[in-house]
């Protein structure tokens, strides 16, 4: 970081911390020790930035109104949650934001972190898969979360995190999201968004759980690369409306941590039910892809465990954890 940087991001958060309140020039010059004409001269920069900033003379400045962009600033400002997103790194480019995650999180960064970028050069799917994640198009972040629950409940956080975004996008007028099993959000049976667990455990006590959550939201379907257009979708596709991506981190967080305090407190029988509201082809017939073999049978729902409810192909009664679900006419096959 530069001189200037961080003088500017110190100004940013003493203003910010500040909330609705005046701050005065001479304080802030005091804290930062620069010049109160030198703080000035730094507000007219973030007014070209974006900020907007009230001048009250003998009084001081507050800021009334951060720019859409994110950054670790613009995300915490009005963020109303008691630990999620205490600590946010923003990054404009990396390479994955779960690879940052995993180096915070073995680092010892806490509980409730967060980490996004702008843009991923090598966004990861699950079983090595990419994801696109292209350039103020979407939502691409990481949380590290520290729960004290056994390693063999981790992918119930997996299903939580999708009944989560389901929640926010539903929020959206002409979106309905359906979450695919285990974790896709489909908006018109089409891919919005997808969500990798990742972990680091002993054999009964988890380090450290890596959740990664791409979003797509302001892409329009030329702007999705070539391999996924005919199976993916964006919010601003299926709404026609540009969104703040700010806005929709911060509804994510606030949504996230409410689930996962009540997750804690209640178990999963609430996002079980949350989960199966949402359910994809929930009472209807899919075909199953496992390792070795592929076959039809109806989708009952999901276990208390968040196992996939189905059949064999002889009818017998099934838990799956780990499968891929398909259907007829699916667009949607690797
Ligand atoms: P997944 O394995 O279910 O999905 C990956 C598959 O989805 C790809 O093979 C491709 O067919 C398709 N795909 C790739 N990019 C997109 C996209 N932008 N929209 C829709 N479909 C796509 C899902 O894995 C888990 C994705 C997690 C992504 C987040 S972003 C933040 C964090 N950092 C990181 O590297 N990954 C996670």
């Amino acid at each position: 970081m530069d001189k200037m940087e961080s003088t500017r991001d110190q100004l940013i958060q003493l203003l910010a911390e500040n909330g609705d309140a005046y701050i005065s020039g001479q304080a802030l010059s005091d804290s930062i020790g620069i010049s109160r004409n030198a703080i000035w001269k730094q507000m007219k920069e973030l007014e070209k930035d974006g900020y907007q900033i009230e001048a009250k003379p003998r009084v001081g400045y507050r800021i009334t109104e951060f720019p859409d962009k994110l950054s670790s600033n613009t995300l915490k400002w009005g963020l109303d949650t008691a630990w999620l997103g205490k600590t946010i790194l923003h990054h404009p480019t990396v390479d994955s934001t779960q690879a940052i995650g995993h180096q915070a999180a073995r680092e010892g960064g806490p509980h409730g972190t967060i980490i996004v970028a702008d843009e991923q050069t090598g966004g990861r799917g699950r079983m090595n898969r990419s994801w696109h994640s292209a350039k103020g198009k979407g939502m691409w972040l990481s949380i590290i979360l520290r729960p004290k629950i056994l390693p063999n409940h981790a992918a119930q956080l997996t299903l939580l995190t999708a009944t989560v975004l389901a929640d926010v996008l539903d929020k959206y007028d002409s979106v309905k999201p359906f979450i695919k099993w285990p974790n896709d959000i489909l908006i018109n049976e089409k891919k919005a968004a997808g969500i990798l667990t990742e972990m680091q455990a002993e054999q009964d006590q988890i380090q450290y759980i890596l959740i990664g959550i791409g979003l797509n939201v302001n892409q329009t379907r030329d702007d999705l690369h070539e391999d996924i257009q005919s199976k993916a979708t964006s919010l601003r596709i299926e709404s026609g409306n540009e969104l703040s991506i700010k806005n929709l981190i911060q509804e994510l967080l606030i949504a996230f941590e409410a689930s996962f305090d009540k997750y804690m407190e209640q178990g999963f029988l609430p996002i079980k039910k949350k989960w199966e509201s949402y359910g994809f082809k929930i009472g209807e017939e899919i075909a199953i892809k496992t390792f070795k073999d592929y076959w039809r049978a109806p989708f009952h729902g999901i276990s208390e465990d968040g196992a996939l409810c189905t059949e064999t192909e002889e009818g017998k009664p099934i838990s799956l954890y780990s499968a891929e679900i398909e259907w007829f006419n699916d667009t949607n096959r690797e």
